[in-house]
Parts: structure tokens; C-alpha cells; sequence
């Protein structure tokens, strides 16, 4: 089994769009093992996207995901990674294929409902920028 992290975004989150998110990723055979609602501090966003700081997006993309409470989530299942990205869709919902949470929930390309770790790698520092070791244990079944 594989381990990667989603986050519902704020956007999703404040037009009471998280309940069909999450039923949509169980349906679509993710396991839920951990999930806290947090609102990111402008650091905390900074350092969870530092890979695009010198993009021109980045400040409009740090202030938006501290705009309000999001849902991080560590979700598992076979090949979690790449599934998850299917399951998301493009990063534009316009762009999204059909069925896709973006093409279902997202607004636009900036507010776009969900975030999912793009590699095994960024999984693993992704979960443990939320959640702890001792949580992750304590949550297990
Ligand atoms: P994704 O992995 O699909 O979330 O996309 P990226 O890592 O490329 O971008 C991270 C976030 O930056 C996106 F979810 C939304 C935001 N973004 C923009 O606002 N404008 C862009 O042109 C690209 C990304």
C-alpha cells in the first residue's frame, strides 16, 4: 500500500463542497488515515510551496490558501501517488478530464479545490509537514 497527502482546499471547503470530495475519494478506493482541519499561516504556506516562490503566482497562491481552514489528508491505496493525480485532474478545471475532482468541484485554475502530492518523494515530505510520526501511529488501524 502506498501513502500520499491531499489537501482540500479553502475554496471547496467554504462553498461546502469537502463532504463530496471526500465521498468521491473513497469511492474512488482511497482509505482515509488521518485528516485535521488547520488554517496555514503565510510560513507555513511559503514553506509548503517554496517550489514555486519565484513563480508570479506564488504570493496570489500563498494568500489564497491562507484565506481560510483547509483539510489535510493522508489517504492510502495501491499506487496511491499517481492514482491520486488522475483522480484530481489538470490543474486548470477547464483542462480537467470529465469526472475529475477539479472538473467537478474547482472554480478556476488558482482556486482549484484540491491538492495532491505529484511524486513518492513529495509524499512523503508532504505527510510530514502535517502530520507527525506519533499521530500517523496512534490513527492506525
Ligand atoms: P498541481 O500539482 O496540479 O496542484 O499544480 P502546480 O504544482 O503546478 O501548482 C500548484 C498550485 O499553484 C496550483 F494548484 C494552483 C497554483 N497555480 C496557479 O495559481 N497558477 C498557475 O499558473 C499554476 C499554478
Amino acid at each position: 500500500m502506498e501513502q500520499t497527502l491531499a489537501i482540500i482546499k479553502p475554496d471547496a471547503l467554504a462553498s461546502g463542497k469537502a463532504g463530496k470530495i471526500l465521498a468521491h475519494l473513497e469511492e474512488s478506493g482511497f482509505s482515509l488515515r488521518c485528516i485535521k482541519m488547520t488554517r496555514l499561516t503565510p510560513a507555513e504556506a511559503r514553506e509548503f510551496y517554496a517550489v514555486h516562490r519565484s513563480r508570479p503566482f506564488f504570493e496570489p497562491l500563498v494568500a489564497f490558501m491562507t484565506s481560510g481552514p483547509c483539510l489535510p489528508m493522508l489517504l492510502e491505496a495501491e499506487g496511491a501517488v499517481l492514482r491520486l493525480r488522475e483522480v484530481i485532474g489538470s490543474t486548470d478545471p477547464a483542462e480537467a478530464a470529465e469526472g475529475t475532482i477539479r472538473k467537478l468541484f474547482a472554480e478556476s485554475k488558482e482556486r482549484n479545490a484540491i491538492h495532491a502530492s505529484d511524486s513518492g518523494e513529495n509524499a512523503l515530505r508532504e505527510i510530514a509537514f502535517f502530520f507527525s510520526h506519533q499521530e500517523i501511529l496512534s490513527l492506525s488501524p
